[in-house]
C-alpha cells in the first residue's frame, strides 16, 4: 500500500479539525484535491528551512478556497504548525485566513480570487526558463474556475512559450458552488480545448488515487516543450458519503453529530487502506 493513500486520510481528519476550529471551510474541495496536493509535495524538491530558494519547486492552490488542505498538507511537510494553524485559522487578525496569504512560509500566491493562479505560474516558469532554473511550477485549478476567461489567456501563453516546467492539475469534481459545472458553465471537450493549445494532456480516471496520480506526475515530468495539464477526474466531498458528490457541502461547518459520522468514516477507510 502506497503510504500517501493512508496518510490522506490521517490529513482528512486534519482538515477537518482546523474546519471545526474556524468555524466553516470549503470541505468539499478540500476532500476531493487532498490527495493531488500531498502526491504533488511528496516530489516537490522544496525545503521548509529554506522556503524562499530560488530554486524550489512552486505550488500556486489557484482554488484558494481550499486552503485547508493545503494548511495540513504544509504542516505535514514541515513549513506550518498544525497546532498555531487550528489556533489561529479565521480569527479576526490572523495570517491563518480562509484563502492563502502569502507571508506565511511556503505560500507562493494570495489567491481565492478564481482565474489568477494560472496566469501567475505561467510567469513563474516563463522567469525560470529565461534564468535558466531548473524549478518546476504546479498549479491546482478547479473545474468550475475554468468558467473565468484569464484561464485562456495563461493557457495560450503557456503553450506559446512552450513552458515544458509547469504543470496544471484540474480537480474535475464535477461541482462548483452552486451545481454541477456542466449547468454552470459547461465545458465540451476540456482536454482538446488544452490540446489545442499546445498542452499536453493527460487523464487520471481516479484523482483520489495516489498511485495513478504518481503515474501522471511522472508522464509530466517527461514531458518536454510542451506544458503539461493533469486531468484529475475526483469526488467532491472524498471520504464520507455523507458528503461525497454533494454541492451543499462546497463550504460547511459540521455540525458535532456529523463531525463524528465523517470521522469515524476517515477512520475505517485508514484502517480498510491499511489491509488492503
Ligand atoms: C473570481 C471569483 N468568483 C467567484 C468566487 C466564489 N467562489 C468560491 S469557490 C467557487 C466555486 C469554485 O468551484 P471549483 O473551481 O469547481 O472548486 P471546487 O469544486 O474544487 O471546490 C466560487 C464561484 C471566487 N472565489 N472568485
Ligand atoms: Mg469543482
Amino acid at each position: 500500500m502506497n503510504p500517501l493513500a493512508i496518510r490522506a486520510y490521517e490529513l482528512r481528519q486534519d482538515v477537518l479539525d482546523i474546519i471545526v476550529s474556524g468555524g466553516g471551510g470549503h470541505i468539499g474541495g478540500d476532500m476531493s484535491s487532498m490527495e493531488i496536493m500531498l502526491t504533488v509535495y511528496s516530489r516537490m524538491h522544496v525545503d521548509p528551512t529554506r522556503p524562499k530558494d530560488p530554486d524550489r519547486d512552486r505550488f500556486v492552490l489557484s482554488k484558494g478556497h481550499c486552503v485547508e488542505t493545503l494548511y495540513a498538507v504544509l504542516a505535514d511537510k514541515g513549513f506550518l504548525s498544525l497546532e498555531e494553524v487550528k489556533a489561529k485559522f479565521s480569527r479576526f487578525g490572523s495570517e491563518y485566513i480562509g484563502h492563502p496569504h502569502n507571508t506565511l512560509p511556503g505560500i507562493e500566491m494570495n489567491s481565492g480570487s478564481l482565474g489568477h493562479g494560472l496566469s501567475v505560474s505561467v510567469g513563474m516558469a516563463l522567469a525560470g526558463k529565461m534564468d535558466g532554473r531548473a524549478y518546476r511550477v504546479y498549479t491546482l485549478m478547479g473545474d468550475g474556475e475554468l468558467a473565468e476567461g484569464s484561464v485562456w489567456e495563461a493557457a495560450m501563453a503557456a503553450g506559446h512559450y512552450r513552458l515544458d516546467r509547469l504543470c496544471a492539475i484540474i480537480d474535475r469534481n464535477g461541482l462548483q458552488i452552486s451545481g454541477p459545472t456542466e449547468e454552470v458553465m459547461a465545458h465540451g471537450d476540456l482536454a482538446g480545448r488544452f490540446t489545442s493549445f499546445g498542452w499536453h494532456v493527460i487523464e487520471v480516471a481516479d484523482g483520489n488515487n495516489v498511485d495513478q496520480l504518481e503515474r501522471a506526475l511522472d508522464e509530466a515530468e517527461a514531458t518536454q516543450g510542451r506544458p503539461s495539464l493533469i486531468i484529475a477526474h475526483t469526488v467532491k466531498g472524498k471520504g464520507s458519503a455523507l458528503m461525497e458528490n454533494k454541492a451543499e457541502w462546497h463550504h460547511h461547518l459540521p455540525t458535532p453529530e456529523e463531525y463524528e459520522i465523517l470521522r469515524a468514516d476517515f477512520a475505517r477507510r485508514k484502517e480498510e487502506l491499511l489491509h488492503e
